[in-house]
C-alpha cells in the first residue's frame, strides 16, 4: 500500500477544485488513484438486511423508517438469530463478501436485544463474511462488546454537511454522530461512514461532507455514497432529482481524497441507467449492495447486476480476496 500518498489535511478549497474539474480530468485522476490502491476490475458485493424495521424515534427527513412519517413501512421486532444466519448464508451464496445488518434504532438498547445482536455478529462472522452493523448511537461499552464479537465495521453516516444537517435531522446533532464514530474507532472497529446526495443540499454542503470524512484519521475504511431514494410520506418525497454527474463527481472526489477506502455506490441504483452505474464504477466506486432490497426499498435484481458486470468485463471480489478478509 502506498500509505505515504494518503493525506488527512485536505482543505475545502482543494476539495472544491477537485470536485469541479472538467469531468474527463476528474475521472482520469480518480482512476489513477483507484488503480494504485485497488483492482480496477473488481467490485465488492455487500448484502443488507433490516434486522429491526420501522418505528424509529429519529426524524431523519429521508428515512422511510422514521415513526414521524407515514410511509407504509411495516414495523417488525428484532429478527431471530436463525433468520439472520439464513439470510447471511443466502447472501454468501449470491456472492456477497460482506453482510450489513441495519436496525431502526436511535441508539442500541442494552440487555437481551443487544445480546442477540452480538450473537448475530458472531454467527455471521463464522460464515467467513465481513460483518457490518448500523444500529444508531453506541456507548463505549457497546462498541467494545461489538469488537469482541468480531464486528468488522460499523456504519454510521454523517449524511451531509454540519451546516445542512439541521435541515434534515433535528432529533440528534452532528456532534452525536461524531462521538459514536470516535467510540467505534477507539474500540478498534473499522468505520463505515458516508452520506446522501439529492436532499436539496448545495455543492458546498457536499464539499463540507467530504472534508469531514477525508480529515478523519484514519479515513473511514468504507464510504457509502447514497443517492436519495425518495419515499412517499417522507419530507423529501418530492425533492428535485439530482444531476447524475453530481453523483459521479462525488464518487470521484471521494476516491481521490480517500484512496485506500472502499467507496460504495449505495442506495439509489434503481434510478440510474446501466451507463450511469458504469460511470460511477469508472469514477472509483468499488462496491455495490446486491439483493432485491436495501433495508426497506427496492434495489436492482441480482441478474441485472451480474449481467452489468459481465458486460463491463468486471467481476465480484471473491471470498477472502482483496479487502474481503
Ligand atoms: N438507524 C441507524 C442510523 O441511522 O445510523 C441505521 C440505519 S439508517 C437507515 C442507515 C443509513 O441509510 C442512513 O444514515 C442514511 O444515510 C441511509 N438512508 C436511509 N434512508 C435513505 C434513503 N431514503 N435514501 C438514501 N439513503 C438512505
Ligand atoms: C448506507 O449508507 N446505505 C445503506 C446502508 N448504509 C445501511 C442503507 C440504505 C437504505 C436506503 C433506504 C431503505 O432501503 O430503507
Ligand atoms: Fe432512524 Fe436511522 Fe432512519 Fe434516522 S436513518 S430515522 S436513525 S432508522
Amino acid at each position: 500500500m502506498n500509505d505515504a500518498e494518503i493525506r488527512y489535511d485536505w482543505t475545502l478549497s482543494e476539495i472544491e477544485s477537485i470536485y469541479t474539474l472538467p469531468l474527463p480530468e476528474l475521472v482520469f485522476r480518480a482512476q489513477g488513484v483507484h488503480r494504485r490502491f485497488h483492482r480496477p476490475d473488481e467490485v465488492q458485493a455487500c448484502a443488507l438486511l433490516s434486522i429491526k424495521t420501522g418505528g424509529c424515534p429519529e426524524d431523519c427527513a429521508y428515512c422511510p423508517q422514521s415513526a414521524h412519517y407515514r410511509t407504509g413501512v411495516v414495523r417488525t421486532d428484532l429478527l431471530s438469530v436463525e433468520e439472520v444466519v439464513a439470510a447471511a448464508q443466502a447472501a454468501r451464496e449470491r456472492g456477497a463478501t460482506r453482510f450489513c445488518m441495519g436496525a431502526a434504532w436511535r441508539e442500541v438498547p442494552s440487555g437481551l436485544p443487544f445480546e442477540r445482536v452480538l450473537e448475530m455478529v458472531r454467527r455471521v462472522r463464522a460464515l467467513g463474511l465481513q460483518v457490518c452493523c448500523t444500529l444508531g448511537m453506541l456507548t463505549e461499552e457497546q462498541a467494545q462488546a461489538l469488537a469482541a464479537a468480531g464486528l468488522t465495521a460499523y456504519n454510521h453516516n454523517l449524511d451531509t454537511s454540519p451546516e445542512y444537517y439541521g435541515r434534515i435531522i433535528t432529533t440528534r446533532t452532528y456532534q452525536d454522530r461524531l462521538t459514536t464514530l470516535e467510540r467505534v474507532r477507539r474500540a478498534g472497529i473499522r468505520v463505515c461512514c458516508g452520506g446522501i446526495i439529492g436532499m436539496g443540499e448545495s455543492r458546498r454542503d457536499r464539499y463540507r461532507l467530504l472534508e469531514q470524512l477525508a480529515t478523519q484519521r484514519p479515513h473511514p475504511e468504507s464510504v457509502p455514497i447514497n443517492l436519495l431514494v425518495r419515499v412517499a410520506g417522507t419530507p423529501l418525497a418530492d425533492a428535485p432529482s439530482v444531476d447524475v454527474f453530481e453523483l459521479v463527481r462525488m464518487i470521484a472526489t471521494a476516491r481521490i481524497l480517500m484512496p485506500a477506502s472502499v467507496v460504495r455506490l449505495s442506495a439509489g441504483r434503481l434510478s440510474l441507467s446501466d451507463e450511469a452505474q458504469a460511470l460511477c464504477l469508472l469514477a472509483g466506486a468499488n462496491s455495490i449492495f446486491i439483493g432485491e432490497r436495501l433495508l426497506t426499498t427496492p434495489n436492482p435484481l441480482p441478474d441485472r447486476d451480474r449481467a452489468l458486470l459481465e458486460r463491463l468485463g468486471m467481476r465480484f471480489q471473491e471470498q477472502g480476496g482483496d479487502g474481503a478478509s
